[in-house]
């Protein structure tokens, strides 16, 4: 959008203009800057996989903002399925997966990536395509 280009966009390559058509340099900052803006954490992660229990309480799946601990949410019977620090703040998403609905903890990056697109599919499309270059990076680092 034109204003996020007026209050966003940036010059890394130094060449006197902005190219967010061209430069890759350009085009990565600028979205780096976009996402500095609206709250990123670096090095957080964005969403992870939950499990419900037998028991789980319903819960608001429409609120994209992190409000409640992951604490909170295992007491209403929604565990990570990976190690993460239960202070931290998300949110809870339904979406609908290859085998069915999928319960997703949802952190602060993803709201700000909804800050650009508010639908949650396409902020965990983005989540998903960023750890997918992020593995094929690694594996093309290690294979150096
Ligand atoms: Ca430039």
């Amino acid at each position: 959008m034109p204003s996020s280009i007026r209050d966003f966009a940036v010059d890394e390559d130094h060449d006197g203009r902005i190219d967010l058509h061209d430069s890759a340099d350009d085009i990565v900052a600028s979205v780096a800057n976009y996402l500095h803006a609206h709250g990123w954490e670096r090095d957080a992660p964005v969403a992870a996989r939950a499990q419900p229990d037998a028991k789980a309480q319903a819960v608001d799946l429409n609120d994209l903002t992190p409000k409640f601990p992951l604490e909170q949410f295992e007491a209403w019977g929604y565990a990570p399925l990976q190690p993460l620090d239960p202070g931290r703040l998300a949110s809870l998403q339904q979406l609908e997966g290859p085998a069915g609905p999928e319960y997703w903890f949802t952190f602060q990056n993803f709201y700000v990536i909804t800050r650009y697109n508010r639908s949650p599919l396409y902020a965990m499309a983005v989540d998903q395509l960023a750890q997918a270059i992020a593995a094929g990076v690694a594996q093309a680092d290690a294979a150096r």
